[in-house]
């Protein structure tokens, strides 16, 4: 009997760590909930992807300009932004957009997107894959993505006008 007793706690035991992993889950979507501002990029509450911190200045450079990954592979992406300029006129993102033959439209609407921090709107939107907050200094902002499935090359940069023609951009590399 008192065999059966140790054998049924252990059990227990067993259940009872085999529960907390769920039960720590489901606390996410609750979490979730509350920042619902946040609606655009709802997975940014989740930070389970392959971890990549990139670093922007004043300087108008990302640390990272080439990022290699696995077709489909989840990434967690992470814009720092160590500039001191106020975010009126030196705000950096980071925006991952599909293959088009010409940016320049993109561009343009995202500089005309004065409202929605940089990030076009309508079709342009369409566009695009993965996308941080615009930063202030010293703002950090993760954003948690699925790789594109299909091989290829795809776009990365900031959309604060003119900072993708000084080259704060750089490049997804699928496949
Ligand atoms: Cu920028």
């Amino acid at each position: 009997m008192p065999r059966y007793t140790t054998y049924f706690a252990l059990t227990l035991a067993a259940l009872g760590v085999g529960c907390s992993s769920p039960a720590t889950t489901d606390t996410s979507p609750r979490d979730k909930a509350p920042s619902a501002s946040s609606a655009t990029t709802p997975a940014a509450t989740v930070h389970d992807g392959r971890a990549i911190e990139i670093v922007g200045n004043d300087t108008m450079k990302f640390s990272v300009t080439e990022i290699s990954a696995k077709p489909g592979e989840k990434l967690s992406i992470t814009l720092v932004n160590l500039g001191t300029t106020p975010k009126f006129s030196m705000g950096h993102n980071w925006v991952l957009v599909l293959p088009m033959p010409d940016v320049q439209p993109f561009l343009t609407a995202a500089a005309e997107a004065v409202t929605t921090e940089y990030v076009p709107q309508g079709t342009q939107k369409d566009r695009i894959l993965a996308a941080t907050k615009l930063l202030g200094p010293n703002e950090r902002d993760t954003v948690t993505f699925t790789a594109p499935t299909a091989p290829g090359r795809y776009d990365f940069f900031c959309t604060y006008p003119g900072h993708y023609q000084v080259g704060m951009r750089g490049v997804l590399i699928v496949g």
